[in-house]
């Protein structure tokens, strides 16, 4: 598919959105946390994974996609439900854990959920396998039009989680969202220094 230039203009619109979106996030995620690290402190607390890098991993799939699609992104998803269109307002609600959030605030930002725009993800990795699988398949039995995209990362390779739907697999897109610069943050200081974030660039 060559992409039109409306497209372009989407597809540079939306990284550039995905990334200062999480460039806010990041700065909020550190508020309380410093200088030491206390992963239960801030606004945000809890674990973070970020998308910085990844960006074009979304909108060069999501713009491949339709309105009957489905999406599913792993533990680390802003990229893939900014592209697809969540509700941004409604998504950073729902980091801050606030009921006007996606999931009332009780999912945070491993687990999004918006069925107006077919989104869903989780913090399990390969966790969307399963549903992504079952989407599909609904689509099928019920003769509805639509796929569904589930993004994996590395890690699935090596664990056995994404096996377990050898079957139903094989009706879902299987996507490898393997980012060459991954930012986590942890309580492990021999990982993640003291500070509490280790950035990592993958060869
Ligand atoms: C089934 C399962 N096992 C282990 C974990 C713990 N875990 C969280 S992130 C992660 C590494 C994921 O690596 P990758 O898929 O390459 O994504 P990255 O975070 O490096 O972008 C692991 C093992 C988990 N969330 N789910």
């Amino acid at each position: 598919m060559k992409p039109t230039p409306q497209q372009r203009i989407w597809m540079y619109e939306t990284m550039l959105k995905s990334r200062l979106f999480d460039d806010a996030v990041f700065e909020a995620y550190w508020e309380g946390k410093k200088p030491v690290f206390h992963m239960g402190k801030g606004p945000l607390p809890g674990e973070m994974h970020q998308s910085f890098g990844q960006e074009p991993t979304a909108v060069g799939v999501v713009a491949h996609l339709g309105p009957d699609d489905a999406v599913g992104a792993g533990h680390r998803p802003h990229h893939v439900a900014i592209a697809r269109g969540v509700n941004l307002e409604r998504m950073a609600a729902e980091l801050f854990g606030k009921k006007t959030g996606l999931s009332g605030g009780r999912g945070g930002h491993m687990h999004l959920y918006d069925n107006k725009v077919n989104f869903f993800c989780s913090g399990i990795i390969a966790e969307g396998m399963g549903p992504g699988a079952g989407m599909a398949l609904a689509r099928k039995l019920q003769k509805k039009p639509g796929i569904a995209v589930a993004y994996n990362g590395r890690e699935p390779g090596r664990l056995s989680r994404s096996d377990e739907h050898g079957g139903p697999v094989e009706i879902a897109v299987r996507l490898c969202d393997r980012g060459q610069q991954v930012r986590r943050v942890g309580h492990d200081p021999g990982v993640h220094g003291r500070a509490g974030v280790e950035t990592r660039r993958r060869l």
